[in-house]
This record gives C-alpha cells, structure tokens and sequence, in this order.
C-alpha cells in the first residue's frame, strides 16, 4: 500500500512480553501526575508553563487512554482466543458526544485526575470543557447507535462498530436574525485524541464499470465485476469503554482516500489541478455528513458512502478479524450484523457478490450464510423515509450489486407465488423492485428479505410497521417480527449528566443501579419521603443553576429564577410539531395582550427549544424563524414579563443535551400519534425527572404505562383517531372557524405582530397550518392547551410535582439500553455477554 515499510507482524514473537499487553498502570494521584506530564511534554511538547488549554486537553485525553490501551488489547486478544460471535453493528451515524468524560467515569479516573489536575493549579471541568463532541450523526438514529455500543461493552459483548470517519459532522447552527445559518463543522481541527489510524489495514474499494461472464477452470460459468475506478477506505479505531469491567470494544470508522495520492504524469505535465482532482473525489467521499434527517434525498454521493463504509468493514472482518483459514460457510457463527436503518443495506448483496465472485460460493450456499449473517432496525413510519435507489444509478455505480438485487428478487417473488400462486397484485406490491416514479430498488424490502429478523423501535412501532408499512411481508413471515423498545445508557445520561441525582440515588439505594437500572425501583417508597423530596427538588434547582450559567455564556440567553421549565428539544420537524408547541405560547401571550388575562395568571413558565432544521427542508427552517421572532417579541414584551419566557439557544447537540435534560421540568412529546418511531429523548427526561407532556406516540405509550397516568399527561387523538379522522377527511380551516382562541392566535401572526408589521412574513408556516396541516396540529390544539393548564395546576403543588418527578425516575428503569441489548441477545442475536 505505502511505500517499501513492511506492514503487518514481522515474524513470531518470542520475548514474553511481546504478546502480553503491558498491565494497566496503578490508579494513584502521583502517578497520574507524572503520566499527565509525561504526555503534555512528549506528545504535545511544550512544558506545562508554556500548554494552552488545548494542549492540557490533549495530555489529559492521552492519559487516560493510556490505561484503557492494555484492556483494549487485552479485549480484543480473549474475544479472538475464544472465537465468540461479535456483533457487527453498521451504522451511517454515530452521535458519540464528548469523549472524555465517559472515559474517566469508565475507568474510576475522575476523582483521580482532579486531584491530579489541581496539584497541576488546572481544573478538569475547564479541560472537559474543550472538547469538541464528533457529531457524526442527524438524531436519535445515531444517538442510538452510540448508546447500544456503550451498552455492549459495559455488558461484555464483543461488538464492532463499523460507520464512517466523516471529517465534517452535522453542521453548526447559528442565528442571524433568527433564522438558521450553517456552518461547518470542524471537529478535527484542533486534533482528535481518541481515534488511532491505521492506514496499513486500508482495504480498496471498487466502484462503477461493468460485469462479464466466464468459464472457469471447473468449467463453472461464473460473472466477474470489472470496476473503473476505486478508493481506498483508511480505518480509524476509537475505543469503546465498557464501564469499569475491563473490557474496550471497538469503533471502526473509515475514512476515504485516493488510491493513487497524484498521477505523477499529469502533475509532470503541469496541470496540478487534474492532477489533485482524483484525491479530491476520492476523499469526498468521507468528507460530510448528509443533514437530512428522515428525508433521503437520492444523491450519488449518499450511495457511495453506503457502499464505501460496507465494502471496507465486511471486508475488514472476514479478512482480519477471523483467523486464516475459515470456513465462510459458518460465518453466522461468528458474526452477526445488525442493518442500523436501510443505509447499510448495500451490504446485503456485497456479501453475496463476495462470497460468489470471489470465493466461488454457489449461489445457494452464498444465500443460505446471507440469509442468516443480517438482522434490519427500521426507525421510521414516514413513507418519504423510505430510501428507494433508482436502478439507473445503482446499474451505474454498482453494476454487479444491480444483477444480485435483481436475483433475489427473482428468487423472493416465486416464494410468494409459492405460497399465493397467482396473486399478480401480491407479488407486484411486494417487488423489491419498485416502478414508479421510475424504476428503483425498495432498500426496506431488500433488508426485509434478507434478515433473520426485522424489529420496529418501541411497541407501537413494531405494531404498525407490521400492520401498516410491511404488511404482506408480514403475513408471509410472522415470526420475522419483533419489537426491542430503545433504551439510552444511563452511565452518559444519568450518571455523567446528572451526577447530582446520581448521588442522591446511591445514597438512597445504594451502589449497582447503573448497571442494573431496574433497580431504580427501590426509589419507589422514598416518594413519599419529605426529606428525599426536599433533597431531589433541591437537586433539581441545582441542575437549573448549573444550565443558566452555561446558557449566560454559551448564548448569552438569561434565564429567569424559578420557572417551570419546559423543554422541547429534538430536530426539527412538522411530524414532532413544534409548531403546536409555539401555537401554545402565542395562545398564551395573546390571551394576556387582550386582556383576557391577567398575567398573573400565568404559571411562570420559561421554554427552551433546541432543534436543528435539515439546510434544504424550507418549512422546518422557516419554523426556526418563527420560533426566534415569537421569543424576541414575547421576551420584551412588558405585559408577560416575569411569567413567560422563550429560549432557543442554537446548536442543540449531545454536549448541550446533558445539561439542558437534568434541569428541565416538563419534556415535550407531542408529535401527531404514528409518526414517532420511538423517541430516546422522552426516556432521558423521564430518567431525570421530568414530567412528560406527549401524545400517545413512540415509546411515550411504554412511559406512560410504566409510571402511570396520574404521572404523565396525556393529550391528543391517539393513532386510530388520526387514521379515522384523515380517512373522512381532514379539513384545519374548520378548527380555525369553529375555536376562537385558536383563531385569535393565528390571526396575532398573520398581523405581523412578531415580524416588525410585515403580515407575509410567516405565510408559509401559517398557510400550511391552516390548508394542509398534514400532521393535524391544528385538531390537537385545544387538547394540548387544554393539557398544558391541567399541567399549570399540578406544578402550583410543588410536593406533588416533586413527588410525581421521583416517581418517573424510580418507574422508567426499564428504558436503559442495557435491557435494549439484552432483549437484541435473546430473540435477535442469539447470543450471550462473554464468560
Ligand atoms: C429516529 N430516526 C426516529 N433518523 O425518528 C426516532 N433518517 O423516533 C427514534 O427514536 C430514533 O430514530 C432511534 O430509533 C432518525 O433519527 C435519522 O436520523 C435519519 C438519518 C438519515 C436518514 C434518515
């Protein structure tokens, strides 16, 4: 690959310590000093006197991987000696947040390294502070995949994370005159301490060309692809710390590079331009990550990192994760990948063509390893979700890949005319191949066909996505469906965000709940405790303190002394109903500008709203407008001072998640009942002691049955009302004529109140309310405000506010994806943690 250094192990190891990792250093302050000087001196070289606070980050990040590196390797070492089934977990999106804080939580370094830090006059909160999360994902899909590793590793199961090293991760969003701006995202630029490089593990990936029959020397007609242009895919490692047992899975991440650095002849000739040219599509590949949330848009570029991170991590598994030797025939044993979405689904015929044209597989033998090696997660209802590849670029791109699609869907559709013979419609509806608008492949169906099980995201989900998006895939293969509910881990949403409550819990219950969050239960009777409930709303009033001071210098956004705080942060879009959210503050802001009520009336109420809108989705970004101009206006306004107010601090990320979570008062679920696959925000409010505001969408319907309905308030149609009611015909001028606060609401923006005397400034956003409305916000209205005063009435009794909050922390155990992963073990992946 590179130049004349040989690559690879050089001979057999004889020294005893060749093989052995080094041991893990003793955990002592004066050690970690020493260590911590060590790096800032020979890794960043510069003496402490002279480090920035960079640099400080940087030594300190090193540090402590430093004693993760033996029980990395030792990891990987058992998981190979024992020859266990490794998950392989593929993922277009990682949404890790900062990595340094989980790092010394999962090696018991923090108490350490502050004490270590302080006898260097530095503070670890500061150093903390310099990270730059990797956002390399849109939401919860990839907040997801972050948390099911965590939980793997903390419960001993050898896992791979494959996904893509993108050098720019979701976009940094600013405001300039409320609406939103796109920045890049430079999370690399002052230097990453958690990835390692491989680039003598690269592995080439093919693109384009065509494909050509032969005879082979069997006398065998075979087919083999004749690429016309390739990359090559450079892993980078990070560690995935379980926490405090020892083991370091890992996340494999690639990166694209060109195969031929320059064509020397053309940069000879003087066109350096041309010359850099193929290095530059080569990389852009791995360059960005695409922001569109819920809303594929088809690109070539998109496909390509679909093909690309696939190619290199079955690859990188089959070739050098399994010993020499192996028989493929078993590879289900040792692996199973789990299909996080349709975006690595490529990988379906990418195995077939590898264990075809390049092992010599039959076709048979290679469908039967296939057919048991993939498992598909689907976190969607949206049918514009449903990521569909035309088979002209597909055919263009993949020529090879195109024919496998097209034979298992030969090979699929004669078993369903097997099992309903002569049912044309049947088998046209359940085509992988899709007609119109122009002929494609239904990336859905293709993972539907090929995995042992495909699973919804909450029981809701999994419920309609049998009876509604997969129907006839489901009366041809019942048991092929299951539900696995999300989790979130609670060691980064509990333990690292809230280290408050942590202790309040331990000191309660004692230690273990963090691995076993059932045991969360055991706060039950401590509800009714007048000294716990003083010591959580204390907690809480902390966790509010602590988010206005970073809000103060974050987005010097001011956040007023003892509201309730109402949090709805989530991306941004018309089925999670933001609209119906701020429908509600300018009810509320209207009733009081006309007299109709005293302001002080008000419950005192602030609401934060976070939420990133995809750069080419208008209606979402012309939302984010609306939202800023309603807060600018509210907020000034003399009539509600004191009593209402609107924050939309920008960037809402994972790193901002942590503290905004642990100080809210009421998490907001409202999206239109059927459109929220799960939601995994929900649970990390319940876990910190919100109440929950929500439809009966989502794993929203599992919280509220868990902490139970005087816990949660409930509002809306539930999914059957909204099918009814878009069945006879859905008409949102109707609640407009017929509700005159409603009316009075929408009219106070259509006067052009909130954008300067400008009445068109909001059409958009108003207009689609008013004559489309496809998420019904406009017949949940009255419900929802309606909902909100019962919630106003509720929080006036502190000590049942309190108590009902202590309740949903000690009922929503169940949500750690801890029990996410084991209920993936038993009826997905068929396998057990480690012994
Ligand atoms: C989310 N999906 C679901 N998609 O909306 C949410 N999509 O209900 C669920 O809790 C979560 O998945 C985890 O299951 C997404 O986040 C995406 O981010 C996405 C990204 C690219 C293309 C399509």
């Amino acid at each position: 690959v590179s130049g004349h250094r040989t690559l690879g192990p050089t001979s057999t190891p004889t020294h005893p310590l060749a093989t052995a990792p080094v041991g893990m250093p003793a955990h002592s302050v004066d050690g970690f000093v020493r260590e911590f000087l060590h790096e800032l001196n020979t890794n960043q070289g510069v003496a402490l006197s002279r480090s920035s606070a960079n640099d400080q980050y940087l030594a300190l990040a090193s540090t402590v991987r430093n004693y993760l590196m033996a029980r990395w390797l030792e990891t990987s070492r058992r998981t190979r000696e024992a020859k266990a089934k490794t998950i392989g977990y593929l993922s277009a999106e990682y949404l890790l947040g900062r990595q340094l804080g989980n790092a010394l939580l999962a090696t018991d370094l923090n108490e350490i390294a502050e004490k270590g830090l302080a006898l260097c006059g530095l503070d670890l909160v500061t150093l903390r502070n310099q990270e730059v999360e990797p956002g390399l994902g849109n939401g919860g899909l990839g907040r997801l995949a972050a948390c099911f590793i965590d939980s793997l590793a903390t419960m001993d199961v050898p896992c791979i994370g494959y996904g893509i090293r993108y050098e720019y991760g979701i976009f940094r969003q600013t405001f300039v005159d409320g609406r939103q701006v796109e920045e890049t995202d430079t999370w690399l630029a002052l230097g990453s301490p958690w990835e390692f490089p491989h680039p003598e593990a690269s592995v080439q990936v093919d693109f384009g060309g065509h494909t050509e029959r032969y005879v082979d020397a069997d006398g065998e007609e075979r087919t083999r692809w004749v690429p016309s242009w390739n990359v090559l895919g450079v892993p980078y490692n990070y560690m995935v710390p379980g926490y405090l047992n020892g083991r370091v899975n890992t996340l494999r991440l690639w990166s694209a590079q060109a195969t031929k650095a320059f064509d020397l002849q053309i940069f000879n000739a003087g066109d350096y331009a041309q010359a850099v040219r193929a290095q530059t599509f080569a990389e852009n590949i791995s360059k960005v990550l695409y922001p569109e949330d819920s809303t594929p848009q088809g690109k070539e570029l998109r496909l390509q990192q679909q093909y690309f991170f696939v190619a290199c991590s079955l690859r990188d598994f089959i070739d050098n994760e399994l010993e020499e030797g192996f028989d493929l025939h078993n590879l289900a044993d040792r692996i199973t990948y789990q299909l996080n979405d349709t975006h690595p689904v490529i990988a379906v015929p990418e195995l077939m063509r590898l264990l075809i044209d390049v092992r010599g597989f039959s076709w048979d033998e290679a469908w039967e390893v296939t057919s048991k090696c993939f498992n598909y997660t689907c976190h969607t209802l949206l049918p514009e979700a449903l990521e569909v590849w035309s088979t002209e670029l597909l055919g263009r791109l993949l020529p090879r890949h195109l024919e496998i699609v097209y034979r298992i869907n030969d090979q699929f559709l004669a078993e369903v005319d097997k099992t309903f013979p002569g049912d044309g419609l049947r088998t046209r509806r359940m085509s992988i191949i899709s007609e119109y608008p122009e002929r494609g492949v239904r990336m859905a169906y293709l993972a539907t066909v090929a995995a042992g099980k495909v699973n919804g995201v909450a029981a809701l989900h999994s419920q309609l996505l049998r009876d509604k998006v997969l129907p006839d895939f489901s009366e041809l293969w019942p048991d092929k469906f299951t539900n696995v509910t999300n989790g979130v881990t609670p060691r980064r949403f509990v333990k690292l965000a809230n280290p408050k409550l942590s202790d309040l819990i331990t000191d309660a219950i004692g230690p273990g709940w963090l691995t076993n969050l059932e045991r969360l239960k055991e706060l039950e009777p401590y509800a009714d405790d007048p000294e716990f409930k003083a010591s959580f709303a204390a907690v809480k009033a902390s966790n509010k303190q602590r988010l206005t001071a970073l809000l103060k210098t974050r987005d010097d956004i001011d956040l007023p002394d003892g509201h309730l705080l109402d949090v709805m942060v989530k991306r941004l879009h018309e089925y999670k109903r933001q609209s119906l959210k701020l429908l509600h503050i300018v009810s509320l802001y209207e009733q009081v500008l006309s007299g109709k009520l005293p302001a002080s009336a008000l419950t005192p109420r602030t609401v934060v709203f976070g939420a990133k809108a995809a750069p080419g989705y208008r209606m979402a970004k012309d939302t984010i407008h609306l939202i800023n101009k309603v807060a600018m206006k509210v907020n000034s306004a003399p009539e509600v001072e004191g009593r209402l107010k609107v924050a939309f601090p920008a960037n809402y990320n994972v790193t901002l998640a942590e503290k905004l979570i642990p100080a809210a008062d009421l998490s907001e679920q409202i999206s239109l009942a059927g459109m929220e696959a799960s939601g995994t925000g929900n649970m990390k409010f319940a876990l910190n002691g919100a109440l929950t505001i929500g439809t009966d969408d989502g794993a929203n319907v599992e919280i509220r049955q868990l902490v139970g309905d005087k816990h949660f308030f409930l509002f809306g149609m539930d999914e059957p009302a909204v099918t009814e009611l878009g069945a006879k015909g859905y008409h949102p001028g109707a609640y407009y004529e017929s509700n005159p606060q409603l009316r009075a609401t929408l009219d106070l923006i259509l006067s052009g109140h909130f954008s300067d005397g400008d009445p068109h400034a909001f059409d958009s956003v108003v207009f689609n309310l008013l004559h489309q409305d496809r998420f019904m916000a406009l017949a949940d209205f009255q419900s929802y405000v309606d909902t909100q005063a019962l919630v106003e009435q509720r929080y006036a009794d502190q000590d049942a506010w309190t108590r009902s909050a202590i309740l949903n922390v000690a009922r929503t155990g169940y949500f750690s994806s801890d029990r996410s992963m084991r209920d993936y073990l038993q009826r997905i992946w068929h396998t057990s943690p480690m012994l």
